[in-house]
């Protein structure tokens, strides 16, 4: 066996420079440029200042110039525009949801899509109160995707999942009217009050922020993981591996990118397609190599073992490595730049939502009904491109890692499971995990969550955080970029629990685990609330008293948001890295930072001192122990 060691941040510099070479070579432009052209950025965006939801403005909030020309001050545009910044995330993350309860809609025995985990639709379906017996399973999943496709929009009431929440946590929602009603209508409900002339006061606006976080993510997002897994199978612990190494030099490399599994799954089984293989190799490559870039390489990882080749920031790399044969994309988090940057290469980009079109791709137009002649075009496409590859300009950096993921809430409670049955405890609980925390062997848990950001070095903080976290015997569970930072590195290589403290590695061993758990994309962090509801219902305590804290420190994107406000919403105090753009308020401030904490016993701390904010982190943890007496 090689001998293990981390991937550090200067190789993956080093590797990115020598890629921006080539780029260079064909006149290819970058984010690393562009960041140089918009640098330094507006002071007033920054600051959340800037109003322009009417055209009386754009009006800017300056010490001349107070209140914009409505008589807005403030407090009041950095509310307006943080609401308006939640909404985004929570109606994207909601609307991927949504897709996935129409795949479901459209899943058939002999059809395109199957269920490939009945028992968690049953159990779901039971959840829900619905008759079960005797019935058909397809029956079933049309009769259970209409009922999540009316979480949506129905008139009354509040959403589903909330019953899965302890109940301190339901009755805090409930005191502080931040139990979501229908989806679209929080999202709804934001747009109304942040128009002109609307809600301007710091705490109305915060509280429909909280309560629009929730509708993504104990609504929209919940729908999107857990019928994702009822379609494609709940994730296992699986080997892969990690970085743009995993892309190969005589094989077609398929890149797939964005977040909707309905795509990606499809494009991999027709990769696999022993016609398309045939293809390949009478072309003259040896085979097809699918590899995953951002949310989408998550889902496919974890279910299927398929390659990650990197996060948010690494997507223009896959294609500067002259190897692309295709990039496929649906939607969320692509950069437009992919268009011009693969016309500097045979690589073809292409587009397959209505939601995400792009200037210089082809857009083939994928849906449920004909998934699978889209997927064999697209395969076809890419294959039929290997010719048209320029040898000269192929350059994959020998760099990758292996990584064991796959860890959905299921996934952990089974490998507790293998702990407690060594030592005579009952199955199917997070009890063994509770008796770790409580004696001290781990000290407690972050969730590390997000994107990567250019205003921080490129998966630094990420990497930096967990290992000493780790080391200080805190377990960290990851989704989203933040954890294929963690897979490129190394971290979850199980070998890593040699960077662990005593603690931590005895559990691993025990538990047979990396030190870091990936848990799936960003939606999946809807995972993340459920594992954390178990734990608190296992332990009877409230979320809010659980050594747990919630990270986000690349972070970039209004997603981002919308989940820091459900994570904080469910009780789990929040770090970022990057400030939420509202600093111009110090009203926004307090109500992020201390004044939540009276609705939901949990806020925000913003701390851009990477080393400061783990130093944080663990002070919270502490601190949570420490009032619990352990
Ligand atoms: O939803 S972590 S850059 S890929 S927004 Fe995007 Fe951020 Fe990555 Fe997935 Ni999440
Ligand atoms: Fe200016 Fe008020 Fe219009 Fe905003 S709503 S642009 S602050 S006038």
């Amino acid at each position: 066996m090689s001998i293990f060691r981390l991937t550090t941040i200067e190789e993956f510099e080093q590797a990115t420079e020598r890629l921006l070479e080539t780029g260079q070579k064909v006149g290819a432009d970058s984010w690393q440029a562009r960041v140089k052209n918009q640098t330094p950025h507006c002071k007033f965006g920054e600051e959340g200042i800037c109003c322009r939801i009417c055209t009386m403005g754009p009006c800017r909030i300056t010490k001349k110039a107070p209140r914009g020309i409505c008589g807005c001050d403030a407090h009041g545009i950095a509310g307006r525009n943080f609401l308006r910044f939640t909404a985004g995330g929570a109606a994207t993350h909601s609307d991927h949801g949504r897709e996935i309860c129409h795949t479901l809609h459209a899943a058939s025995p002999d059809g395109n899509y199957q269920v490939k985990d009945p028992e968690k639709l049953m159990r779901i379906a039971k959840e829900w109160g619905l008759e079960t017996e005797g019935k058909d399973i397809y029956d079933l999943a049309h009769e259970m995707s209409e009922l999540a496709l009316l979480e949506y929009g129905k008139p009354f009431g509040v959403q589903r999942w909330l019953s899965r929440a302890p109940e301190h946590t339901r009755k805090l929602w409930q005191a502080a009217e931040l139990e979501p009603r229908a989806i679209d209508r929080e999202v709804s409900t934001a747009m109304h009050m942040t128009h002109m002339g609307c809600s301007s006061k710091p705490e109305a606006l915060v509280r429909q922020a909280l309560r629009a976080g929730m509708s993504d993510g104990w609504g929209g997002s919940m729908c999107g993981t857990e019928f994702s897994d009822v379609l494609f199978g709940t994730p296992k612990a699986v080997d892969t591996e990690a970085n743009l190494g995993v892309m190969k030099e005589d094989q077609v490399n398929i890149i797939i990118h964005g977040h909707d599994p309905s795509l990606s799954e499809m494009i991999c089984e027709y990769a696999e397609d022993p016609e398309m293989i045939a293809l390949a190799k009478s072309l003259g490559a040896t085979g097809i190599q699918v590899a995953g870039v951002c949310c989408t390489s998550n889902e496919v990882a974890m279910r299927r073992g398929v390659p990650m080749a990197g996060n948010f920031l690494q997507q223009e790399n896959v294609v500067l490595t002259g190897a692309c044969e295709a990039i496929v994309v649906d939607v969320q988090c692509i950069f437009p730049a992919l268009g011009p940057l693969s016309k500097c290469f045979h690589t073809k980009f292409i587009t397959t939502s209505p939601i995400a079109q792009m200037p210089d791709s082809d857009f083939i137009r994928f849906n449920a009904k004909t998934a699978g002649e889209n997927a064999k075009q697209i395969v076809r496409m890419a294959v039929e491109n290997f010719v048209n590859r320029k040898q000269d300009l192929v350059h994959i950096p020998q760099m990758k890692q292996k990584a064991t993921v796959g860890y959905s809430v299921e996934a952990i409670i089974h490998a507790l499971d293998g702990v407690a049955a060594g030592q005579g405890e009952a199955l199917g609980t997070t009890k063994p995990l509770l008796d770790c925390i409580t004696s001290g062997v781990l000290r407690g848990a972050v969730a590390m969550v997000g994107c990567n950001n250019p205003r921080v070095r490129p998966d630094s903080a990420h990497i930096k955080l967990m290992k000493k976290l780790i080391k200080n015997d805190i377990l960290v569970i990851l989704s989203g970029c933040s954890a294929q930072a963690a897979a490129r590195a190394g971290l979850m290589d199980k070998r890593a629990k040699d960077l662990c403290g005593d603690g931590l590695k005895r559990v691993c061993e025990l538990a047979d685990i990396p030190p870091v758990l990936h848990m799936g994309s960003c939606v999946d962090i809807s995972r993340m609330m459920v594992l954390a509801s178990k734990l608190s219902i296992d332990s009877g305590l409230p979320v809010s008293k659980l050594p747990l804290v919630g990270c986000a420190p690349e972070w970039m994107s209004e997603k981002a948001v919308s989940i820091g406000n459900y994570v904080v919403a469910t009780g789990i105090d929040t770090f970022l890295g990057v400030d939420p753009q509202v600093s111009g308020s110090s009203e926004m401030v307090y109500w992020l930072t201390e004044g939540v904490r009276d609705w939901v016993e949990a806020s925000y701390t913003v701390e851009k001192d990477i080393e400061k904010l783990g130093d944080a982190m663990i002070a919270r943890i502490e601190e949570k122990r420490a009032a619990l007496g352990i």
